[in-house]
């Protein structure tokens, strides 16, 4: 019997998941178990760079832009207009958890405003990546970026557009042409991309919805709405560490412009802190560990990019990274996850503020130079050595491991409502 708790979601507002460090924190695993009370489970953001695994039922399953809470039959996955969507990404993905026994049938509906990301999209990625040299971003190369630009500089196309081929067509021309203009005559075949659109024209008309008007009917009609957050804090676009983030709001406002729900239907913001700190991609990493812990970390947390398969950068908690965090998106609770992972180290160390010219600063800077010349000060806190993995309540945890949970929360001022311990959906403690 699972020992989680049956009240993580409330009919009286909206609760969110949202990514607290650099991504890859275990968000998805945690939607998958609060979705399992869910009627609606909603992405607001990003597109298919996200990568969420999740262990249930025996079976390994990667979501990339197909919201977490699928593996509930009984949960409709919504993909908000804030989401930049390659349909042969989503088809194929759709195949995929199908071939692991997932039922999809009428379960996933794309906001008609969503924009669409093509093939050329990814190959203007490549492009632009090669450009900056080594100052490349590290992006996962899967046109991200340039599609969110087609749509700041208003010549993206949406969802809806494909309900016109016309019109599609003509912009869908005039696009190409201007990237081409840009980035030299790069290979790329328009004529059988147009004649494959016209195609999924037709199979996506199904998935297709009004996805502002079927999110107030259903959230009106207190039916449980929880929304995943995908990438996290210290990649978005304005308050991550920039220019090396994605190019969407991954923080909380993204849940509120890429579904289209007010802030006052919002009830739950549950921050998901991994218990050490992995960055994927380029950019600073203050808590970084270029040793044998660093190595170690990697090795014990299996930490590879779901998308792209890259080894992540690993590195101590920080604390002041994860403050600044918490004061955008106002963690109403925490889920500290793969505390498991810590197991076994001589010591822990935890980043509890930075030193400019010996004098604190206040929080996370702005400016990536500031950030080179800052020191880290660490707390050192004993670690533990016994199988933390089997451990149901908190009670269970090694004292030091306890101690640790309660550094953070007392830091944070934020409860800590679940703890991770392995990667299977039982793998948790609820503190409840
Ligand atoms: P992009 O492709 O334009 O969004 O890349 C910009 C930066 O954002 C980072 N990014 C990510 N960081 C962590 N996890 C992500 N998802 C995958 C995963 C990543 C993977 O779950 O492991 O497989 O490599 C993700 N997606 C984007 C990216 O590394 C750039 O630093
Ligand atoms: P997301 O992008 O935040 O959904 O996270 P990812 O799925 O990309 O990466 C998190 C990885 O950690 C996945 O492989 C999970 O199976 C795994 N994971 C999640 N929680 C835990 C945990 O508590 N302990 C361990 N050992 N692994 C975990
Ligand atoms: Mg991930």
């Amino acid at each position: 019997m699972s020992l989680i708790s049956n009240t993580n979601l409330s009919d009286k507002g909206v609760t969110v998941v949202l990514g607290s460090q650099w991504g890859d924190e275990g968000k998805g695993k945690l939607v998958d178990i609060i979705a399992q009370e869910a009627d609606i489970c909603a992405r607001c953001a990003g597109g298919n760079n996200a990568g969420h695994t999740i262990f249930a039922n025996g079976i390994k399953y990667d979501f990339h832009l197909i919201p977490s809470g699928l593996i509930n039959p009984k949960c409709t996955s919504i993909i908000g207009s804030g989401v930049v969507v390659h349909l042969p990404s989503f088809f194929a993905e759709i195949e995929d958890l199908e071939s692991r026994g997932l039922q999809t049938d009428g379960r996933i509906l794309v906001s008609d405003r969503a924009h669409l990301v093509f093939d050329f999209h990814q190959i203007v990625d490549g492009l632009k990546e090669v450009e900056l040299g080594n100052s490349s971003i590290g992006t996962t190369k899967k046109g991200i970026g340039p599609a969110y630009s087609s749509k700041a500089s208003r010549s993206g196309l949406r969802v809806h557009h494909l309900s016109n081929l016309q019109t599609f067509e003509q912009k869908f021309r005039r696009l190409v042409e201007n990237r081409r203009k840009r980035y030299g005559n790069f290979e790329y075949d328009v004529e059988a991309e147009i004649g494959r659109y016209k195609q999924y024209a037709i199979r996506l008309k199904p998935f297709i919805i009004d996805s502002v008007l079927y999110m107030h009917k259903n959230i009106n009609a207190r039916q449980k709405v929880l929304v995943e957050g995908a990438n996290a804090l210290m990649l978005d676009l304005d308050f991550g560490t920039y220019p090396f983030v994605t190019s969407s709001n991954t923080a909380i406002g993204g849940v509120l412009t890429g579904l289209g729900i007010p802030p006052s239907k919002i009830e739950k913001v549950i921050g998901v802190v991994k218990a050490y700190t992995t960055r994927v991609g380029s950019g600073p990493f203050p808590t970084e560990l270029l040793d044998a812990t660093g190595d170690h970390l990697q090795h014990a947390g299996a930490e590879f990019g779901t998308t792209t398969g890259r080894k992540r950068r690993c590195g101590w908690l920080d604390l002041v990274l994860l403050k600044y965090s918490t004061l955008i998106n106002g963690y109403t609770s925490i889920n500290l996850t793969k505390l498991d992972v810590l197991t076994n180290l001589p010591e822990i160390k935890v980043a509890t503020a930075y030193l400019l010219n010996g004098e604190p600063l206040e929080s996370f800077p702005a400016d990536l130079d500031e950030l080179e010349k800052i020191t880290v000060h660490y707390e050192t806190l004993s670690s533990w050595n016994t199988d933390i993995s089997k451990c149901r309540y908190f009670k269970d945890l090694p004292v030091n491991a306890q101690r640790y949970v309660k550094m953070i929360e007392e830091y944070l001022n934020v409860p800590v409502e679940w703890i991770g311990v392995g990667v299977g959906r039982d793998d948790m403690i609820d503190l409840k």
